[in-house]
C-alpha cells in the first residue's frame, strides 16, 4: 500500500476549530471514586485530560461520578439539546475481501446470501416512502473485490437524484482506501471524484480499535489505524465532514480504548472535521470471533462518558440506539451523549450479529425518548444544522 500523502496543511480552513471545554462547575460530593477526584479537579480548572485521566475514567465503576463529570461537559457543549436525524441506511453490498473476525455482515462472493445492489436497486430503496423528510442517506457496504470506481460514482449520482433533499453520507475511510487501491489512484484523487459526484459527508465506521495488536487479531486485512486517520484528514481538507467510531467490548484493553480516543483527538486538533464520535458495542453472534455475551450497561455508559470528557474538541457524541438499545441510549443522554442517530429504517450490520433492537425507529419514537428524558429534541441534517421550525 502506498503511504497516504501527508496533509498539505496542518490547520484546516474548511472547518472551524471546535470550542474547547470551558472550566466545568462540578459538585465534588457526587464523586465517590478517589481516582476520579484529580480528573474532576482538572476539569474544574479547564485543563485537558491525558492518558492517565482517561484510564481512571475507563476503569472506574463510579457510574454516578462518571455521569456527573460527563453530563457537565455535555451541558457545556450542547445544553439540553438532543439531536436526531431522519435518515435511511443503504448497504449496497455485503461481499467483502476483508472478512473481519468481529463482523457477521460480510459474505464470500459465491455465498447464496451475497449481494451487490445495482445503482438502480439502491435508488429504488432510497426512494421508498417518499413522504418521509429524509435528510441523510447513510451509505455503507463492504470492500467489494470487483466493483470499479465507476460503480461508486454512479451509486452517488442516482441516490442523489432519488433523494435530492438528502445529504449523501457515504463510504468509510476503509472503503475509500480499498477503492483507491483498486482504481490505481490515491485516496485524495478518489475523494475528489466522489465529492464531484455528490459525496457530502462520511460515516465513521471501520475505525474499530487503532491498536495494531487488536487489528492483527480482528482485521488483519483492513486499512491500518494510521491510514484511517489520514484519510479522514484528507476528507476534512476537502470540506467533507466525517464521523469517528470505536468498536469496543471484545479483546481490547482499557489502555487501547483510551489511546484510540486520544488518536482521534489528535487528528481533530489538526483537521477539525469530525462531527460526531460513536462508540459501537460489540455484538458477537454469527461472527468468527464469537464471544460470551454483550457489553454491560456500566461499560456502555462508561465509554460514552469517557469519550465525552476526553474528546474535548468533538462537538457531538452519539448514543447509537441500535447497539445500545433505546432504553440505555435514552439514559446515555445524561452520560455525555447528545445525539441518538436516526430513523435508519433498515439496519443490517448489527442485526446480522444478533441485535435484538428494532431495525428502525419512527421520528415520533425518537422525539418521545428525548422528551421523556427531559431534553429538547432537535431534528438535524447531516451537518448538525437544526431543522426544527422555530
Ligand atoms: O464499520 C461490525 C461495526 C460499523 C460489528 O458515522 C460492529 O454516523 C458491533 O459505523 N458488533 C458500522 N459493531 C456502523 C457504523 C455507524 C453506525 C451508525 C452511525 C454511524 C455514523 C456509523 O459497525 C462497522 C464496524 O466498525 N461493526 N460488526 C459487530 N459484530
Amino acid at each position: 500500500m502506498p503511504p497516504v500523502a501527508p496533509q498539505a496543511r496542518l490547520d484546516c480552513p474548511g472547518f472551524a476549530r471546535p470550542a474547547a471545554l470551558p472550566p466545568l462547575e462540578l459538585d465534588p460530593r457526587l464523586i465517590s471514586d478517589p481516582a476520579l477526584r484529580p480528573v474532576a479537579a482538572k476539569l474544574a480548572a479547564g485543563q485537558r485530560l491525558d492518558l492517565a485521566d482517561g484510564l481512571a475514567l475507563m476503569n472506574s465503576r463510579d457510574l454516578l461520578g462518571l455521569g456527573a463529570l460527563a453530563h457537565a461537559a455535555r451541558l457545556a457543549k450542547n445544553g439540553r439539546r438532543a439531536y436526531y436525524v431522519v435518515n435511511r441506511h443503504v448497504n449496497y453490498s455485503n461481499v467483502c475481501s476483508n472478512q473481519c473476525a468481529f463482523c457477521a455482515f460480510w459474505r464470500q462472493e459465491d455465498d447464496a446470501r451475497a449481494y451487490l445492489l445495482s445503482p438502480g436497486q439502491a435508488a429504488e430503496l432510497a426512494a421508498q416512502e417518499p413522504a418521509l423528510p429524509i435528510a441523510e442517506l447513510h451509505i455503507v457496504g463492504s470492500c467489494h473485490p470487483d466493483a470499479p470506481l465507476s460503480y461508486y460514482l454512479e451509486l452517488l449520482t442516482v441516490l442523489g437524484r432519488a433523494r435530492p433533499q438528502a445529504a449523501l453520507k457515504a463510504f468509510t475511510p476503509v472503503e475509500i482506501d480499498h477503492l483507491a487501491a483498486k482504481a490505481g489512484l490515491s485516496p485524495a484523487q478518489v475523494l475528489d471524484q466522489l465529492q464531484a459526484a455528490g459525496l457530502g459527508a462520511m460515516p465513521g465506521g471501520g475505525a474499530e480499535v487503532f491498536s495494531p495488536r487488536v487489528r492483527a487479531r480482528l482485521c488483519p486485512e483492513k486499512t491500518s489505524g494510521s491510514r484511517w486517520l489520514a484519510i479522514s484528514g484528507l476528507a476534512h481538507e476537502r470540506g467533507i465532514p466525517t464521523n469517528a467510531t470505536m468498536l469496543y467490548g471484545h479483546i481490547e484493553t482499557p489502555a487501547e480504548r483510551v489511546e484510540h480516543l486520544l488518536a482521534l483527538r489528535d487528528q481533530q486538533d489538526q483537521s477539525h472535521g469530525f462531527s460526531a464520535f460513536i462508540p459501537l458495542a460489540y455484538h458477537p453472534h454469527n461472527t468468527k470471533l464469537g464471544g460470551a455475551g454483550h457489553t454491560t450497561g456500566l461499560d456502555d455508559l462508561r465509554v460514552i462518558a469517557t469519550a465525552r470528557l476526553l474528546l474535548d474538541n468533538f462537538s457531538h457524541i452519539k448514543a447509537y440506539w441500535v447497539m445500545l438499545g433505546p432504553k440505555l441510549a435514552q439514559v446515555a443522554l445524561n452520560f455525555g451523549a447528545d445525539d441518538l442517530d436516526g430513523t435508519i429504517i433498515e439496519e443490517r450490520i448489527t442485526h446480522e450479529a444478533g441485535a435484538t433492537t428494532a431495525k428502525g425507529q419512527t421520528e415520533a419514537e425518537l422525539r418521545g425518548m428525548i422528551s421523556a428524558a427531559g431534553f429538547t429534541p432537535v431534528r438535524r441534517d447531516a451537518f448538525y444544522n437544526s431543522l426544527e421550525r422555530e
